[in-house]
């Protein structure tokens, strides 16, 4: 018994150290005037502290400072906050685009890795991309992929930087904040740890990370408070009109909204699937008149939230119980027209989308 037991935990260590070396392959050795791109999304503490993590991986491998670039807007005020009080910087996409069309960042950067996110819309034609993440999506076309269901991709990258053997307190390059911005994007991502898709791996992550975490920096970021207009769009998804409860379902529109408060769509969704006898949540807006956005919350383990995004906005991606998709309205964005014709506009958006909603729910 004993000897199959060693022989079993020998495995788990192969497999871990063969993952890294594939990595290290995929990653290619360094090259002069050429850097690393860490591509991280539109910013959350998950994908912040997944982009902070793997820069500390390339550096420890490579010896490069990678870049970490992000996408759309800083619009979470927990987020901003983070970002200050971690003194980490992050470039937004449109700079290295510059408006071109061309695949700019392959032309930038020797590698692009993607963590917390996918290629998509302005990245989708990166060569030999790089990939981490725990939102369900296939794709054979990865030059190195790890997609894993777990509370966190945060878990995911301790895994490498620990096999790799990186110390994360001050001996190394910004050990704790790497270990600090890790672990909020695990307890985050995970609810604390408990999220039905927290796994053995976030546990372990975050028991190996919490000795290494600056405590004090930690719970400063978690006191992030509130915008004002939160309470605006809360209102307006308690309105009558811009919200149905059938059954167990909630969906409610919150109106429209700026692209700096776009973080509204998922906080709403997090509020409604809190009420009592709500399981489902799906609320959605108008960011910047020109996109459509839903968010989904549900503990209802009937709904795939990944097929409910791609049903009703044939795009999205989602991890067990939470989701997101994003449509650009192309020409039925509501940016002309007087404002009475824009307010129609929006009524008839709202009332298309919740029908579609309220018919994929109950027919699930
Ligand atoms: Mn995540």
């Amino acid at each position: 018994m004993e000897t199959e037991h060693s022989e079993n935990l020998e495995n788990q260590d192969e497999v871990e150290i063969s993952r890294l070396d594939q990595f290290v392959e995929a990653l290619g050795k360094s090259v002069e005037d050429s850097k690393v791109a860490v591509f991280i999304g539109s910013p959350d503490p998950d994908s912040i502290g997944s982009g902070v993590g793997m820069q500390a991986l390339v550096r420890l491998l490579t010896g490069e400072l990678a870049d970490l670039i992000y996408t759309g807007e800083i619009d979470h005020k927990q987020n901003t906050h983070a970002l200050n009080a971690l003194d980490i910087a992050l470039i937004p996409l449109s700079k290295i685009l510059n408006g071109g069309s061309d695949n700019l960042l392959s032309k930038c950067y020797r590698r692009v890795i993607f963590v917390d996110c996918f290629p998509r819309d302005e990245t989708e034609n990166v060569e030999g991309p790089i990939i981490f993440d725990h939102h369900d999506h296939t794709d054979d076309s990865w030059l190195y992929s790890d997609v894993r269901q777990c509370g966190a991709v945060c878990s995911i990258i301790w895994e490498y930087l620990d096999a790799a053997g990186y110390a994360f307190n001050n001996d190394q390059d910004h050990g704790i904040i790497v270990a600090t911005a890790l672990d909020f994007g695990i307890q985050n991502d995970s609810k604390e740890l408990t999220s039905e898709d927290t796994g053995d791996l976030d546990i372990k992550a975050h028991t190996s990370l919490l000795p290494h975490v600056d405590r004090i920096k930690l719970s400063s970021i978690r006191r992030y408070s509130k915008p004002r207009y939160h309470i605006d769009y809360l209102r307006a998804t308690m309105e009558e009109c811009n919200h149905i409860i059938k059954g167990s379902f909630y969906v409610g529109c919150a109106g429209m909204l700026s692209s700096k408060q776009r973080s509204e769509i998922p906080t709403l969704a997090d509020f409604w699937v809190e009420l009592e006898g709500i399981d489902t949540a799906v609320v959605f807006g108008i960011v910047d008149k020109t996109k459509l956005v839903m968010s989904v919350r549900s503990f209802d383990t009937g709904v795939n939230a990944d097929v409910l995004c791609k049903s009703v906005f044939g795009a999205g991606g989602a991890k067990k119980g939470a989701g997101t998709a994003t449509v650009d309205m192309g020409p039925f964005a509501i940016t002309t027209g007087s404002e009475e014709d824009q307010k129609r506009a929006l009524e008839s958006t709202r009332c298309l989308i919740m029908d579609k909603v309220v018919k994929y729910l109950s027919d699930a």
